[in-house]
């Protein structure tokens, strides 16, 4: 309700890097509360081509109202959706939420490059007309890979891209994000490598790339040469207000070798762009972290949780460990000061959340996967995800709901595995109906059926499958 940005999981890509130990664990409490959730009610707007070849309806045009997430300036956020092959797609929000009949393909070719959609990527108007313009990785011919634009307008996101100058270390994707850092009320990127985060505000021009101001942060590992400097890539760069003082913060999510990590979170200011990070505070340990108003007072805060990658290079048993509880992390309102954290009671066994207000009740809630074990931690405990509504107390794990969102018993002849069933978390939030929560299966870590789920238990919605497309 509250992020002004949206609240895209940041975390999640944590999981698919960790080649051992991934997945959720624990959780004895939806197991012992087993309301099924029924299937969701299909929308009476289901695709009839496939997903990259357009819509059913004609995109709505937009008059440009600058809203976060909104390709088509119609005032709605909208999704972006990756599908399979580096394709991906926008599906637009409407007052009804998520519509599956209007999208709009995103260019797979633009400025000489090739397009590629990083894992929750998100719109912002980075050029200040109005129409939220999507932040992509453009591979070159000659394979370097360099941050760019591709730009949206009414018709939502044309074929028009902006290639922007590039970081240090150009054979790997560069990480991207977008905030209001300064509190100016246009947005700005941000942009990273492992060694370098450059924040750039807006606006970027259209024919340069080039933004209005930069700031530079320099991770500490990068500066010292210490332990974790410069062997993995950043993992994640996502903005929330925590501390309400009308600057988004930037939570930098350090890469890793399959462990858990603690983010950064950069305070921002509204004192000049000079004075950027206001603070620098360091994140409770967890991988998963998201952003969402679970207490409902109208400020944003963060929930960290244990994605469950562990490394087990050498040690099969470091992979049974305790998945650690979700902690609530508060900032202090209109001060730097290093932000509260809390843990969350009864969440031990719980991880990877996403947030969305599906009861409505102005509090978003966690939605979160569970396993079959609350001691060990195991791939093969994945049983599936549950909802721990928000509330004056932050998100509640006494009594969560469990979704009952499950790929195929069966896959190309082959059985699939009960732990690699369950739907992965991709995003939630506001789509200009009531709050919905996104979810996905597929073959490795992409996606060829989704869920699009609203309601206290996310038994509304409706789904969408690659196989029908
Ligand atoms: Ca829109
Ligand atoms: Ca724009
Ligand atoms: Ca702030
Ligand atoms: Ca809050």
């Amino acid at each position: 309700m509250s992020g002004r940005w949206g609240r895209g999981v940041v975390g999640v890509v944590a999981c698919g890097m960790a080649l051992a130990g991934c997945g959720g664990g624990g959780g004895g409490a939806p197991r012992a509360d087993p309301r099924p959730s029924a299937d969701p009610r299909p929308s009476d707007a289901a695709p009839l081509v496939p997903a990259w070849q357009g819509g059913t309806r004609p995109v709505p045009r937009g008059e440009g109202g600058g809203a976060p997430g909104d390709v088509n300036g119609d005032g709605y956020r909208d999704l972006v959706l990756r599908i399979a092959d580096g394709r991906a797609v926008v599906l637009h929000g409407s007052a009804r939420g998520l519509d599956p009949g209007t999208r709009s393909p995103v260019p797979a070719k633009a400025a000489g490059a090739t397009v590629g959609v990083p894992p929750g990527a998100e719109a912002a108007d980075l050029d200040a007309d109005g129409f939220g313009d999507l932040p992509v990785v453009l591979a070159q011919p000659d394979g370097r890979r360099a941050p760019g634009v591709v730009w949206g307008g009414p018709d939502g996101l044309g074929g028009a891209a902006t290639r922007l100058p590039g970081l240090d270390g150009d054979a790997v994707d560069p990480v991207l994000g977008s905030g209001d850092f300064d509190g100016d009320g246009r947005a700005d990127l941000a942009v990273g490598s492992d060694t370098r985060v450059e924040v750039r505000f807006g606006p970027v021009d259209r024919s340069s790339g080039r933004s209005a101001a930069v700031r530079p942060w320099i991770p500490p590992s990068a500066s010292t040469g210490g332990p974790g400097c410069c062997m993995y890539a950043l993992a994640g760069l996502s903005s929330a207000d925590v501390n309400g003082d009308g600057a988004d913060d930037l939570v930098v999510e350090p890469g890793s070798d399959g462990e858990q990590t603690a983010s950064k979170l950069l305070l921002g200011t509204r004192s000049g762009r000079a004075a950027f990070p206001a603070a620098v505070h360091e994140l409770p340990t967890g991988s998963g972290v998201v952003a969402g108003d679970f207490d409902g007072d109208g400020t944003d805060d963060l929930a960290v949780s244990d994605t469950g990658g562990r490394n087990g290079e050498g040690d099969p048993d470091a992979l049974d460990t305790v998945l650690a509880p979700i902690t609530l992390v508060t900032g202090v309102p209109g001060s730097t000061a290093a932000p509260r954290t809390r843990r969350v009671a009864g969440s031990r066994g719980l991880g990877g959340p996403a947030a969305a207000d599906l009861d409505g009740d102005g509090a978003d809630d966690l939605v979160a996967w569970h396993g079959a074990d609350r001691d060990a931690l195991r791939v093969r405990d994945l049983e599936g995800l549950a909802v721990l509504p928000g509330g004056p107390s932050g998100p509640d794990a006494a009594d969560p709901s469990r979704i009952d969102a499950l790929g195929p018993a069966r896959r190309a002849g082959k059985r699939v595995p009960a732990h690699e069933r369950p739907a992965r978390i991709l995003t939630g939030g506001d789509f200009g109906g009531p709050d919905q929560l996104v979810l996905g299966w597929g073959p490795g870590w992409t996606s060829d059926r989704w869920w699009f789920l609203s309601g206290p238990a996310a038994t509304d919605g409706f789904t969408l499958s690659a196989d029908r497309l």
